[in-house]
């Protein structure tokens, strides 16, 4: 009888993935396998030449590019010189998630696919195809396909004799246990909270142990009358051994608010002062880094639990298993099940409803779960990403971000927040409250030389790591760039306008503004591109500038390349192939770069 051991790896970045693959990992539990999860980064890659059965769970995210959990992995497994047969006792299968409305659909999966095939390992099946965009979201693909899985698993693996898979109505141990103490803590160990600083500190910080950065301004950069509250925001990261260059995104750990705190303590009927422990269930699997530094069930709910997440499929599932009345646990097992997922759809997708919200509405179960489950139960608050929009050499001792506040209505009567930015918005300047953060390397990076053009497209709050691009040649003595900005109204949310008007007057830079609603039809940056293609064309072709893409709007990107791919064919006269190929070509030498989200 072979070893039933069955190895997860996940590459995730919305914590969809993940989420999957810890369906598969209590399935593989019904299926009798020893299973192990870990995100791909974390996973010791040279391992896997000893791997029997592996499923891999990877997100394809902006425009074809792999999750930030699963980049080292992505590098080591498209090495060259790796032996062609190094994984030929690995059977394997990849399960993608992606969205269809990009160009580059499930592009991770496939790849990944191809290249352990080129390796030597076994495919059981062609890889999922999980698209956000269907209807009932990625389970669409997922379910039958899984269900093909675990029959090709189980031909290869039979289940050993005398046992049955395990029935979904029998709940499982979760993967981390947390027990509460008979203890609370003290009304001074809470007021001592926040985390002193250490001046001598040179380790950089990082996801496990951030840096708590004092709030120094916080500040509305749009009109009061205007719809969107965008903030720039200064942390003082003096002490910090904090370095970044522009391009590079701070990490904002969010926390939720006093209220929703107080919520779910009171639906769970525990007080927050609670002290609490926490321990794996396998010997072998680590508790995280985070949560060995909060005290009491308060700082839990505050710090760690997504209680304004829209709950997954597999949130319902669990909390079926609590439901102490029938009329709870049918509506709850329905919203877990396939056939039940237009409805979830309904409920909760589409109006944003949160997982307070839920818990509200299916009082009976949620006085009854039990809190060893609550960690199984209420996802992680996952750390969001801002691109800088200060630079060190002109500001040091600063870090600035650029927050839009977000805000949009529902169905629901409740407006709709997010989280983070409406945190960060309400912290009051060198108020007692601090912000973990930390840097990680973007995606985007400037030329050092000082002669090259730099061309940077900035709509809205894209226009942030070009702020900081600008900031720093001009630090640097006379280095001039050229700007594309839009927005709405130019006395609406045209920021920074006065720190433009003073870069111009300098000489270190060219803006070009489009105001989309100013005028009866709307103006975009595209229009102004199209308006000076000669500059554009000399930048660009005859002195060999950078040409960059900033920016939330969805279809704003394409609009963009097709107007940079416009200026090619009337200006240099080449044929659409050939300005194809020229931005291709552009792209390789990272002459042309986008930074994009939604
Ligand atoms: P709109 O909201 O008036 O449509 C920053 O958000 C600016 O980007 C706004 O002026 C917004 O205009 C504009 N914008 C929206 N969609 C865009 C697109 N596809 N291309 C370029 N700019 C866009």
């Amino acid at each position: 009888m072979p070893q039933r051991n069955l190895l997860i790896l996940y590459g995730s970045q919305t914590g969809t993935a993940e989420d999957l693959a810890g369906r598969l990992g209590r399935e593989a539990k019904r299926h009798h396998f020893q299973c192990r999860m870990e995100s791909l980064d974390e996973y010791r890659v040279a391992d896997l030449i000893h791997e029997p059965l592996v499923v891999f769970v990877c997100a394809t995210t902006g425009q074809g590019d792999p999750p930030d959990n699963m980049k080292n992995f992505w590098r080591f497994i498209f090495r060259r010189n790796l032996p062609h047969n190094a994984l030929c006792r690995m059977d394997y299968a990849v399960l993608g998630l992606g969205d269809s409305s990009y160009p580059k659909f499930n592009f991770i999966a496939k790849k990944l696919h191809k290249r352990l095939q080129q390796l030597g390992a076994c495919p059981l099946l062609p890889p999922a195809l999980g698209d956000d965009q269907h209807d009932l979201g990625p389970d669409a693909a997922v379910d039958p396909w899984l269900k093909d899985l675990w029959s090709k698993i189980l031909s290869i693996y039979p289940l050993p004799p005398g046992l049955n898979i395990i029935s979904e109505d029998i709940l499982l141990p979760p993967k981390y246990l947390l027990r509460l103490l008979e203890e609370t803590i003290g009304q001074d160990d809470l007021s001592g909270e926040e985390l002193e600083r250490d001046s001598n500190n040179t380790t950089p910080a990082s996801e496990s142990h951030p840096f708590p950065a004092p709030v120094v301004s916080n500040q509305r950069v749009t009109a009061l009358d205007h719809f969107q509250d965008v903030r720039l925001i200064e942390f003082d990261i003096s002490g910090s051994a904090l370095q970044f260059s522009p391009g590079d995104v701070a990490m904002v750990q969010p926390r939720n608010s006093p209220p929703h705190v107080q919520q779910l303590c009171s639906l769970l009927r525990l007080d927050p002062r609670t002290r609490f422990v926490v321990e794996a269930s396998d010997p072998e699997a680590a508790v995280p880094a985070q949560l060995a530094e909060l005290q009491c069930i308060g700082q839990l709910a505050e710090r760690y639990l997504d209680l304004c997440a829209v709950p997954r499929r597999s949130f319902f599932q669990l909390l079926s298993h609590f439901a102490p009345d029938e009329l709870e646990r049918e509506k709850l097992r329905e919203f877990g099940s396939a056939g039940g997922q237009e409805e979830l759809f309904s409920y909760c997708n589409r109006p944003r409803r949160t997982l307070l919200e839920v818990l509200v509405d299916f009082p009976h179960t949620t006085r009854c779960i039990p809190a060893t489950y609550l960690l199984e139960l209420i996802p992680r608050m996952r750390p969001r990403a801002f691109s800088i929009a200060s630079s060190m050499q002109a500001l040091p001792n600063a870090l600035q971000i650029l927050v839009a506040v977000v805000q949009y209505r529902s169905k629901l009567i409740e407006p709709r927040r997010g989280l983070c930015s409406t945190w960060l918005a309400s912290l009051p300047p060198r108020g007692r409250e601090r912000v973990p953060i930390w840097v990680k390397r973007g995606s985007m990076t400037f030329p050092l030389e000082p002669g090259t053009p730099l061309v940077m497209v900035g709509p809205g709050t894209g226009v942030a790591p070009f702020r900081a691009a600008v900031q720093e040649r001009a630090a640097n003595g006379k280095r001039w760039s050229c700007l594309f900005f839009g927005c709405r109204g130019k006395s609406k949310d045209f920021y920074f306008e006065k720190e433009w008007e003073d870069l111009v007057t300098g000489g270190f830079l060219t803006l070009f503004t489009a105001f989309s609603r100013d005028q009866e039809d709307k103006v975009y940056v595209q229009r102004r591109i199209r308006e000076n293609s000669a500059l554009l064309w000399d930048l660009l072709a005859n002195r060999q500038g950078y040409f960059y893409i900033a920016g939330n709007a969805k279809s704003m990107p394409n609009e963009v390349t097709d107007a940079l791919k416009w200026v090619l064919q009337s200006e240099g006269g080449l044929s659409a192939p050939d300005a194809e190929q020229y931005v291709v070509a552009m792209e390789k030498s990272r002459r042309f770069q986008s930074e994009t989200w939604s």
